[in-house]
């Protein structure tokens, strides 16, 4: 496989402005005709080059006039028609197999439906075409089927004509405004339907139909309240109107991403539609009203402004993720979600920001594009965006989104183009900030607080350095918007700067200080509040200042952040020293009065929940598997005895709270900090803490609390977790989301069997390697299992090794996604690697290796 670089892009040497596709389905065969009007772009006489993959050619005809063979010739991913005109209409007849793809890429056929997914580059397995994404057409489908178990036949746009045809039956799409083909999409098959309206600002209906497998209809109803919403939310916070007269969502089962945002018809993950009290926990319901508000936005932030080419990805998805993000801000609790955002950063993007495929937000180099969909491209990316708001402010930010639409709408651009149009309309200069699109890896901020009593001056020493990744050994000074607020002693906010407690600073060199005066006492400062930049940060600070940011500050990042850098901390210690964390009395006292505080109880339960072992161990440079687990494990065991009889009466009053369901916000909270007090009952292992956690699972009314009862019991491996489980599966065999999570849930199990467990599970009924969301519920949690993935015997190794191996020529996309954790190899001791190299040499030995797999192969082994 071959790399393409950023650099080289070139405009295409021809445009195509409007197609018009026949699908005629069939499983084994279905006939795809194809008549685009072309022209020639700019002065040359080159061939017309189109791009493809196993297509079957049945004919070329150059106005209505067939090409002999002599005038055109194919490669793999190629077909190559010579001495064509400035202006013609061609047509394409090919052939494809729908129901033998199971690499869910480009037209496939799964239990009786059809579906696409045609970014980034599965346009071409349809049919030969100018797959890039500066390639903008006007579309016109016509789809084909057997009226018997195909009654829907939809495609993008607006539906303009139907008709029959014996026992077949089609419709005609049309969707005026011009696409690249990565947002294609067709569908095509018996569902059930939900439907609704939406009035747009400007007074027009747009009709909503969410389409689901038969019988699912009730378990959609929150997806299409969050449609709504999300449509009114655009509207509201971004002047942006939807512009169909018809917007669709069709639920599938077979999907290898969460959703595609395909112009006017999204194809979701039925993970990310389908939920109800009893089948979808809350965080799915949250999940789900994310994913349908991402999809929408991107109508703008995406469809109507595309990306240039696929380097410029994270134009369209790190901005909107900052607005999904958003979003669920402006209807949910803006800490709560702001936590979980710094979360994903700092377990997986550092990760991958540290690794052998660390890459910028806009990557140089890319061999298969699909391996380009990461945390980075889209969780940093939707950071920088973040922090352009930061350094503008709300209404600075959203001039710069109205002159970025009114220059680009219409257009396929660039980071570039978006940074540009942030700059020009606030009169600021970007240069420096730039380099955050340019450069990988995670800038490591340095920072020294000191106070002198005599000149009354407190002193900010900030110093950046970011470690260099491959590729990219010199790195240059980032702009780093730094959020600081000031508090004394006992927690009371200092107005120390220019009489604000709380200040902005731009960090724009490798190191700067800042001093202010008068300043009548040694403060105590929160530094990146709400997580102001993606950073790392290093600071002599003791616990006591902790604990006051943990109980004072302002900001609930930063007090949710000094808590979890305490917990960290006594993890750390106790390793370094080789022996058991150790909790001292004010720690306890701390804890103890952040649970009973009078707060938000979701932040209560994030900040009392530990942080994850992956991010511990970003902290080391060769992970101690062992001790990480076993310290953390320690710390939960303390904290549950020593807090028990707070933990229980937090539960027993909380569980009376949630008694009857709902799922607003205060539910929700209440339900989660619930949970961790459930939690750590059950680690305490006290007599009784059976029965108590048997009752949440069987009077259950709903999925929160019936799985947070079955992983409670099996995280600590509580005598009732055979039990439980058990019942579980003897409860929901046969509903497959639902059985996603005890799959999870086993998969994550820390015993000495799990390694056996999975590789038995992988038998079970409901299990099945062609389903991307059983691979990923199955074997991806599996791989985040820090204990019993990384066995020192190496059976977790070999185990999703052979799974890889499995998938290379099925679904290389799945595969890729399991073979990241081997990527960190390094990072482990001497015999792990051996162990991890070793699967990843029998992966590059692999006849037919895919693209997907050999990139992540060779950027690991070189
Ligand atoms: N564009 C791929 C799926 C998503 O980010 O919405
Ligand atoms: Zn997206």
């Amino acid at each position: 496989p071959q790399a393409k670089y950023r650099l080289d892009y070139q405009q295409p040497d021809f445009l195509i402005a409007n197609v018009d596709l026949r699908f005629e389905l069939d499983p084994d065969s279905t006939r795809v005709t194809n008549t685009m009007t072309l022209s020639r772009q700019g002065h040359h006489n080159k061939d017309l080059v189109l791009d493809g993959d196993s297509l079957t050619l049945r004919g070329v005809w150059i106005d209505g006039v067939a090409m002999p063979q002599s005038q055109y010739s194919q490669t793999d991913n190629t077909l190559q028609i010579r001495n064509v005109p400035d202006q013609f209409e061609l047509t394409i007849v090919t052939e494809i197999a729908p129901a033998t793809n199971e690499a869910l890429e480009g037209l496939y056929f799964q239990e009786q439906s059809y579906c696409t997914q045609c970014e980034a580059e599965g346009f071409r397995r349809i049919t030969y075409y100018l797959d890039r994404p500066d390639v903008l057409a006007v579309f016109t489908t016509t789809v084909v089927a057997a009226k018997q178990g195909f009654p829907y036949l939809l495609s993008n746009g607006n539906k303009v004509d139907a008709g029959e045809e014996g026992e077949r039956h089609w419709v005609k799409w049309h969707d005026p405004h011009p696409k690249p083909c990565y947002l294609f999409a067709l569908v095509a098959g018996d569902f059930d339907l939900l439907e609704d309206e939406f009035v747009t600002q400007d007074q027009r209906t747009v009709k909503l139909q969410l389409f689901v497998n038969k019988g699912q209809v009730e378990r959609g109803r929150f997806a299409m309240t969050s449609l709504k919403n999300a449509m009114a939310w655009d509207e509201r916070r971004f002047g942006l109107v939807y512009d169909l007269d018809i917007y669709m969502v069709v639920a599938v089962d077979f999907f290898n991403m969460g959703a595609m945002e395909n112009k006017g018809l999204n194809v979701f993950n039925a993970k990310y539609v389908l939920a109800s009290q009893k089948t979808a926990t809350d965080q799915d319901f949250l999940n789900v009203e994310s994913v349908i508000g991402h999809e929408y936005f991107h109508n703008w932030t995406g469809n109507r402004i595309t990306c240039r080419d696929w380097f410029q990805l994270s134009l369209k998805e790190g901005l909107t993720v900052f607005r999904d993000q958003e979003f669920s801000s402006d209807l949910g609790s803006r800490a709560v979600n702001r936590i979980k955002d710094v979360r994903i950063i700092r377990s997986h993007q550092f990760t991958e920001d540290a690794g052998p495929m660390a890459h910028p937000i806009r990557p140089d180099k890319v061999i298969e594009m699909n391996n380009f969909y990461t945390v980075t491209v889209y969780n940093k990316g939707a950071e920088v965006i973040r922090m352009l708001h930061t350094l503008l402010g709300e209404e600075g930010f959203q001039k710069g989104m109205r002159l970025y639409v009114e220059r680009h709408d219409g257009q396929a651009v660039t980071c570039e183009d978006f940074v540009k149009a942030m700059e020009d309309a606030n009169k600021r200069d970007f240069s420096l900030f730039r380099r955050w699109y340019s450069q990988a890896g995670t800038p490591v901020v340095k920072a020294k607080v000191e106070y002198d009593p005599q000149q009354r001056q407190l002193t900010l020493t900030l110093a950046q350095h970011t470690p260099a990744t491959p590729g990219q050994t010199e790195k240059q000074a980032q702009h780093i918007p730094v959020a600081i607020s000031a508090y004394s002693q006992v927690g009371q906010p200092l107005a120390i700067f220019d009489g604000q407690h709380q200040t902005l600073l731009s960090l724009t060199e490798s190191e700067q200080v800042w001093q202010w005066q008068g300043v009548n006492e040694p403060a105590v400062l929160a530094l990146f509040d709400n997580f102001s930049a993606p950073v790392k940060v290093e600071r002599e600070v003791n616990d006591r200042e902790l604990m006051v940011l943990m109980m004072a500050a302002d900001d609930a990042v930063s007090r949710w952040d000094a808590a979890q850098q305490l917990f960290q901390r006594l993890v750390q210690d106790a390793i370094a020293e080789q022996r058991d964390v150790e909790v001292t009395g004010p720690v306890l006292e701390a804890c103890r009065q952040l649970l009973r505080a009078d707060t938000d109880p979701a932040l209560r339960a994030l900040a009392l929940t530990l942080p994850t072992a992956a991010t511990v161990a970003e902290n080391y440079q060769t992970i101690p598997v062992e001790a990480i687990v076993r310290q953390l494990q320690c710390l939960q065991s303390i904290l549950a005895k020593q807090l028990y009889t707070d933990w229980l009466t937090v539960y027993e009053t909380l569980a009376e709270q949630t008694a009857s369901y709902e799922l607003a916000a205060q539910d929700i909270a209440a339900r989660q900090l619930k949970q961790v007090a459930l939690q750590y009952i059950a680690e305490s292992g006290k007599a009784g803490s059976g029965e108590l956690l048997r009752r949440q699972f069987n009077d259950a009314s709903n999925l929160t609390d019936q799985l947070g009862a079955l992983q409670a019991a099996v995280s600590v491996n509580h005598n009732v977790t055979t039990e439980l489980l058990s019942a579980f599966d003897e409860q929901w065999r046969g509903e497959k989301l639902v059985m996603d999570k005890w799959f999870s849930v086993q998969a994550l199990r820390n015993a000495p069997t799990t390694v056996e467990n999975v590789a038995e599970l992988m038998k079970h009924a409901d299990f099945s390697l062609k389903n991307p969301n059983r691979v990923y519920s199955l074997l991806a949690a599996f791989t985040q299992n820090m204990a019993q993935f990384h066995r020192a015997d190496g059976a977790g190794y070999r185990l999703v090794g052979q799974v890889i191996r499995e998938l290379n020529q099925t679904n290389p996309q799945v595969a890729s996604r399991l073979l990241t954790p081997f990527m960190a190899w390094k990072r482990y001791d001497t015999e792990r690697q051996q162990r991890m190299l070793h699967e990843l040499q029998l992966i590059r030995e692999l006849p037919n290796l895919a693209a997907d797999l050999y990139e992540k192969v060779e950027n690991s082994l070189s």
